[in-house]
């Protein structure tokens, strides 16, 4: 079989992240490739080289063997069905609706988070800046998202649902926006998103993303361009 996942950089793009750890923590092998998102056509869906390989112009992307997945969380509910029951989603069925739910208020939802604080992986901020009301409420909205999930799931193990699931993969963007813009959180929405960032693959994501594009000051030069 032949996987072939389509990303953007791997500093800023928050959506490429996510499938590629599904696929990742679920033992798929696939390829990777990165597409240049700095191009015209950027924010419209337009970049030529992402049309030719996501019919509505956004990675990430998957061929796998000719058919193309074109949403990141349609590329992870793949992963799922092909990895089996319990890998990506609880074993347990209201466990795993309401895991769905997590993931899916992050797939639909936190616009403004993403609009303010986007994924810069590598940058730090000494102190958060004076975010609007509509910011600052879905900081506060995915504190008591995490917070609430982890008391009630800690005796289960160390994840938004006890085992690693797709919910975690979807929240990992924001566990990096939350260190790079100096957030503060609960005690335990900061153990949990410790727990994000010390993930091996993560991990493995995080080190190959600093030969990014990055200016003379130590910035990348398409610093906030993807949400
Ligand atoms: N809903 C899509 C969003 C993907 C998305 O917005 N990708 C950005 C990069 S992180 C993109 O390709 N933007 C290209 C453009 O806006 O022209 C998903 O979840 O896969």
């Amino acid at each position: 079989m032949s996987n072939v996942l389509f990303i953007g950089y791997k500093n800023y793009s928050s959506w490429s992240l996510r499938p590629w750890l599904a696929l990742r923590w679920a033992g798929i092998p696939f390829e990777e490739r990165e597409v240049r998102l700095d191009q015209p056509g950027y924010g419209r869906q337009e970049i030529a080289d992402v049309k030719a390989v996501a019919p509505n112009g956004t990675v990430p992307a998957l061929h796998a063997d000719g058919l193309v997945i074109w949403d990141s969380l349609a590329i992870a509910e793949w992963a799922a069905e092909q990895a089996g029951p319990g890998v990506l989603w609880p074993e347990d069925p209201a466990l795993r609706a309401q895991a769905r739910a997590a993931a899916c208020e992050m797939h639909a939802g936190f616009g403004a988070v993403r609009r303010d604080l986007s994924m810069n992986i590598h940058r730090r901020m000494q102190r958060a800046p004076d975010w609007p009301d509509d910011t600052r409420r879905q900081l506060a909205r995915i504190d008591e998202l995490w917070s609430g999930l982890r008391e009630k799931h800690a005796h289960l193990g160390p994840w938004l649902f006890g085992t690693r699931s797709i919910a975690d993969a979807f929240f990992t963007p924001v566990a990096t926006r939350l260190r790079t813009y100096a957030v503060g959180a609960s005690d335990a929405a900061t153990a949990y998103r410790d727990t994000l960032l010390a993930d091996p693959d993560f991990l493995a994501w995080e080190a190959e993303s600093v030969g990014d594009s990055w200016d003379a000051s130590g910035y990348s030069v398409i610093d906030g361009l993807y949400r």
